[in-house]
């Protein structure tokens, strides 16, 4: 327990909505959390795996109306709707605590509510912020174990007076018309009930490290941003720490833990992991942007992972994680689509339901294994490639931010920024083409600056303004670049292999911060000269290479036009010096800007 009033008083008011049977303080005990699978595995809540193969494994299976994030019930409730922007849904305050608190009233009747006391960032770190989430979910509790740091530890960092952010998790019936994530970033607090899912109910991670800490970020002088945080040593020796921004199914994950082709991994190349999806970031005395992972595990895509794409993460899970969603095999191992190895006989897929391979339903559709967003749950420090310094209080000096999307066409492989305000207009501008497998119209367009669109917990007009502050603040700024991994041919096929070869345009990168590498000058910003990237042990011809840097005025056209939209919805609070970039990018272009 605490004797921080603050905190008693508001676990006492929570509880008295809630209505618990029961109020267990979380100390992050191993005996803990074997008191606590025990019960989950009485309940069915989870499912123990083959503690053979899969030491200290767990699985779970969440309800089928429950299995993503719900970007329509999450809102931001600020006093002033301008306040959460056009990039927001938006509640008052008061509608917000109304509305889910009259889900949450009585929701714990028959069961416990966990206090989980947890830090985002190393408990030491000056750059870590406290919370503490109340939930009637022991999968949640299990889940933040591993996320965050938790526990007793962080209770007594509080002490007495210290502040947390709040944060009120409620399984609640788990039926979406009751649904809501709300993040209250004048109160510090967040209230999600409805869900029992990822990253609607870990609220450390999208909801506190994302949303609420962009916002704190605002109004404190850093940033909160949704960068995967790696590091590359060179043959030199020298490690270089680069920054990743990139939208869902773009492997963030495979890049952050990337296994270096045999060609380069010879040279001397090694690539280390600070973090695989977000990063805090803030200016030291030294003029440099320095950057920390507040997480401490990862919670990853299963579908797609296996060691041909990612032998680390592979290594990584292979004990003291929980899976979600995934097929679970009669040996009590499990397995998804594109993991390792064919498809298991038979087994139970992630509704719960009997399954074999090759399976329709009514439809006459495959019936898949594995739920597409299914997940792993792992702690990082098992991450065979994790940084030796991944937990340094003081975080890491980035060289480089890099920002992606998929483009079949517009982006070429790799481009450098003018400068910082060139470099957030080209973050601002980030968008991928959706595929037909992930989100249906194949080809459209979406909009996600600094892939934060869906994370960001104040206007982005805003957050725009903060990012060119923050870059006047920057006496030794990192270089910003946006890379394309996507670019395809007619066929549709990709030009570029991917993966650990991703490595080469790194070296680039790195080698420009260092000013290493040759470039010419391109209306968008500079592109690799022919054989300024190392090719070496990579059979790629030069007229693909050619393709892979080649930029098309007409596709720019389109482009800006696209650009103009987006950013028009932001209208006063758009800073002046986007405009002024969106102008001077159309003229480089040749074309009269639209306004
Ligand atoms: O679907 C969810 O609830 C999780 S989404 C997620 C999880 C880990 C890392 N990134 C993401 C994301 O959507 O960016
Ligand atoms: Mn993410």
């Amino acid at each position: 327990m605490t004797n921080n009033l603050m905190l008693k008083k508001w676990v006492e008011e929570c509880a008295a909505l809630c209505q618990p049977d029961d109020i267990v303080w979380c100390d992050g005990s191993e005996a803990e959390r074997e008191r606590l699978e025990k019960e989950a595995f009485a309940t069915g809540e989870l499912i123990q795996l083959d503690q053979e193969k899969l030491p200290g494994c767990v699985y779970h299976r969440t309800a089928v109306n429950d299995v993503a994030r719900t970007e329509h019930l999450t809102y931001i409730c600020t006093s002033r709707k301008e306040d959460a922007g056009p990039n927001n849904n938006w509640m008052s305050p008061q509608e917000g605590y109304e509305k889910a608190g009259a889900i949450f009233r009585g929701s714990m009747i028959g069961r416990t509510m966990y206090v989980i006391p947890f830090s985002m960032g190393p408990i030491n770190s000056p750059y870590s912020k406290f919370a503490v989430e109340l939930t009637d979910s022991i999968y949640v509790v299990l889940n933040m174990r591993i996320m965050t740091r938790m526990g007793k530890e962080v209770l007594d960092a509080i002490g007495d007076h210290g502040e947390f952010t709040k944060g009120l998790h409620g399984k609640a019936e788990r039926d979406i018309n009751k649904r809501l994530i709300l993040h209250f970033p004048e109160d510090n607090t967040i209230w999600s009930v409805g869900s029992g899912y990822g990253g609607n109910v870990l609220l450390g991670k999208k909801c506190l490290a994302l949303r609420i800490a962009s916002y704190l970020g605002w109004q404190e002088g850093w940033l909160a941003e949704h960068m995967l945080i790696v590091g590359i040593q060179d043959p030199q020796g020298r490690m270089t720490y680069i920054a990743g921004a990139f939208p869902s199914a773009c492997g963030k994950t495979n890049l952050a833990m990337l296994v270096p082709p045999e060609a380069l991994k010879a040279k001397g190349f090694k690539v280390v992991t600070i973090g695989d999806d977000i990063a805090w970031m803030r200016i030291k005395e030294d003029g440099r942007l320095w950057a920390i992972n507040p997480e401490y595990g990862f919670f990853g895509v299963a579908p797609g992972t296996n060691y041909k794409t990612n032998s680390n993460a592979m290594m990584t899970i292979q004990k003291n994680t929980i899976y979600t969603n995934v097929l679970l095999k009669p040996d009590k191992t499990v397995w998804w689509e594109g993991g390792d190895g064919p498809p298991p006989p038979e087994g139970r897929d992630w509704k719960g339901n009997y399954w074999r391979p090759g399976m329709t339903d009514e439809e006459g559709k495959i019936v898949l294994g594995a739920n597409p967003n299914s997940r792993y749950t792992a702690p990082a420090f098992q991450c065979p490639c994790i940084a030796p310094n991944w937990e340094d209080p003081e975080g890491v000096p980035i060289s480089a931010i890099i920002v992606g999307g998929r483009r079949a066409y517009l982006a070429p492989l790799v481009y450098q920024s003018f400068n910082w305000q060139h470099g957030v207009f080209v973050g601002a501008t980030m968008a991928s083409e959706r595929t037909a497998a992930q989100y249906g119209k194949l080809g459209e367009v979406r909009r996600d600056p600094m892939a934060m669109l869906p994370f960001c917990g104040y206007n982005m007009g805003d957050y725009f303004g903060h990012l060119l502050e923050i870059g006047k603040r920057l006496t030794n700024p990192p270089k910003l670049f946006h890379v394309n991994w996507f670019r395809t041919d007619e066929d549709g096929k990709f030009l570029w292999p991917g993966f650990g070869e991703n490595l080469r345009v790194l070296d680039w990168i790195i080698r420009r911060c260092q000013d290493g590498a040759d470039a010419q000058e391109t209306p968008i910003g500079y592109v690799p000269t022919p054989g300024s990237i190392d090719m070496g042990g990579l059979d790629l011809s030069t007229a693909v290479m050619e393709r892979l840097s080649s930029i098309s005025p007409a596709d720019w056209t389109e482009e800006l036009k696209g650009i103009e939209e987006f950013f028009a919805q932001f209208g006063d609070r758009l800073p002046r010096e986007i405009w002024d970039e969106y102008r001077a990018l159309s003229r480089r272009f040749g074309i009269t800007p639209l306004r």
